[in-house]
């Protein structure tokens, strides 16, 4: 062959490479859009932005379950499980398989030892299979879980006042939104007091919720006292005969105003009104785990904690945390925030978590 052949043929087959690159390039934008640089992403850009404290919940899509949202916490056990089974029962290398899957799911080290020991008692003694084993732990968390009143204080005919406190971002102002929205559909009146008066944003979140789920809402002027805007919600709540006032708070103050001493001074003036502060509820975002705890302490001593609220457990490894809050700080688990949409809040059902845990 010429050298003029060879050198024809090369040209040739460069086109050809470079005409297959073009095509490519062009077929993956077209799929997936264009990143920075022009470079072809991999997934698709998102079609929504991720809702904001001030944004509106996305509406809900159909009645949301625990089980379907504690994805990542069963995942954390699920191999634990698959382990007993593989071994037809539980040995050494077992239990501490299990003890790791407790703490990593914050479970913390005092109640995982607690569980453990039990369960470990029992399965020695009764020699047993890797079913009964699971039934045993089943058993355990569930007596740990299962304690505690979780009604919801309501007296009808009479003043009732749900204070909601806990640090910023927790998700206070999204659960009084979904509750309302509840209660209201329960044939409630409802009044939302916007006792948040330090983040300016605050009081209008609580407003448009207010509108979207059909409750009243009282507020003051930015900054103002937050007391007084409580005050003027329960004297609106008698005035217009509703049945219950939901009082947001804020999650962090100037540095010079101490949020303890703020929630307590709210706490008095709905004391003025005897029996009318049926619940205080602690709101705790399930995924700062055990630290969490710390800040249940403080404020649980401040202001005579009623319940907690645990929000985005369906977001997070650590569902173990409603064991800890349940055994170490005695106070119930009343509801659980599972999502953004204001349908995302459920009843804490002790039987359906455990379930859950190790479906
Ligand atoms: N995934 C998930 N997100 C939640 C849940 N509850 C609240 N959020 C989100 O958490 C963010 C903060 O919620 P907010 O209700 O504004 O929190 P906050 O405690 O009122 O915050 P501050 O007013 O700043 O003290 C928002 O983006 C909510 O949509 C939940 O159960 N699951
Ligand atoms: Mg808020």
């Amino acid at each position: 062959m010429s050298v003029a052949a060879i050198v024809a043929i090369l040209v040739v087959l460069a086109m050809v490479v470079a005409a297959a690159v073009v095509v490519t390039k062009r077929r993956l934008r077209g799929a997936a859009g264009t990143g920075a640089g022009g470079l072809p992403l991999l997934t698709p850009p998102p079609q929504t932005l991720p809702p904001t404290s001030d944004a509106p919940l996305p509406e809900p899509a159909g009645e949301p379950r625990l089980r379907d949202r504690l994805g990542k916490t069963r995942a954390a056990f699920a191999s634990v499980v698959a382990g007993l089974g593989s071994r037809g029962g539980a040995d050494s290398e077992d239990w501490e398989d299990l003890e790791e899957a407790l703490i990593l799911a914050d479970v913390g080290v005092a109640t995982a030892s607690k569980i453990l020991d039990g369960v470990k008692a029992k399965a020695t003694n009764e020699r047993a299979d890797a079913e009964r084993v699971l039934e045993l732990l089943k058993n355990e968390i569930l007596s740990i879980v299962a304690t505690g009143d979780r009604d919801l204080a309501y007296e009808q005919g009479a003043s009732n006042v749900w204070m909601f406190v806990g640090v910023n971002g927790v998700g206070k102002t999204t659960t009084i939104a979904k509750l309302a929205a509840r209660e209201v559909k329960s044939g409630r009146k409802v009044v939302m007091a916007a006792a948040d008066t330090f983040r300016a944003a605050a009081a209008e979140q609580l407003a448009h919720w207010a509108e979207l789920v059909g409750a009243d809402l009282v507020r003051g002027q930015d900054g103002a006292d937050p007391g007084s805007v409580v005050f003027d919600a329960m004297n609106a709540a008698v005035h217009r005969g509703a049945d219950l006032v939901l009082v947001d708070t804020a999650g962090r103050l100037h540095t010079k105003v101490n949020l303890m001493e703020e929630l307590k001074k709210l706490r008095r003036i709905v004391d003025r009104t005897p029996g009318a502060l049926k619940e205080v509820l602690l709101v705790l975002d399930a995924s700062t785990g055990q630290n969490g705890l710390a800040q249940a302490r403080q404020f649980a001593d401040a202001v005579e904690v009623t319940g907690v609220v645990l929000t985005k457990l369906d977001g997070t490894a650590k569902g173990g945390i409603v064991l800890a809050i349940q055994a170490e700080l005695g106070l119930p688990v009343k509801l659980v925030g599972i999502g953004e949409t204001a349908d995302d809040l459920v009843a804490f059902d002790p039987v359906e978590f455990v379930d859950a845990l190790f479906a």
